[in-house]
């Protein structure tokens, strides 16, 4: 007898991103491996109540410019920087809160 799992591949995906998500409620940075997952925790960011621009897991620090990893160490399979982007301006990453796109600057809070 074949077992069924109970959720699609695309599904179990979607729930470890929403733990990503969770993580990020508990000062991790979340990692982005699709457009898919871009568009989503673009949603998350719309969805409060006055949007920003947000932080996610991606870093410039290790090795050269433009030579990117997550901080939560998987695969840096994924871009979603805007056109001008990244130009070096920093090690940190921020989504846009208007278009979802993505963009290096200094990581100063
Ligand atoms: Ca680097
Ligand atoms: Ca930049």
């Amino acid at each position: 007898v074949r077992r069924q799992n109970i959720f699609s591949g695309s599904q179990v995906h979607l729930l470890f991103l929403l733990q990503s998500v969770c993580n990020i409620l508990g000062g991790n940075l979340v990692s982005i491996h699709s457009a898919l997952e871009n568009s989503f925790v673009h949603e998350l960011i719309l969805a409060i109540e006055d949007p920003v621009d947000a932080w996610i897991g991606l870093h410039d620090a290790i090795n050269q410019d433009g030579d990117f990893i997550w901080t939560d160490g998987t695969l840096e399979d994924f871009r979603a920087f805007n056109g001008t982007e990244p130009d070096t301006s920093g090690d940190c990453t921020q989504m846009n809160e208007s278009d979802g796109c993505w963009a290096d600057l200094a990581c100063t809070m």
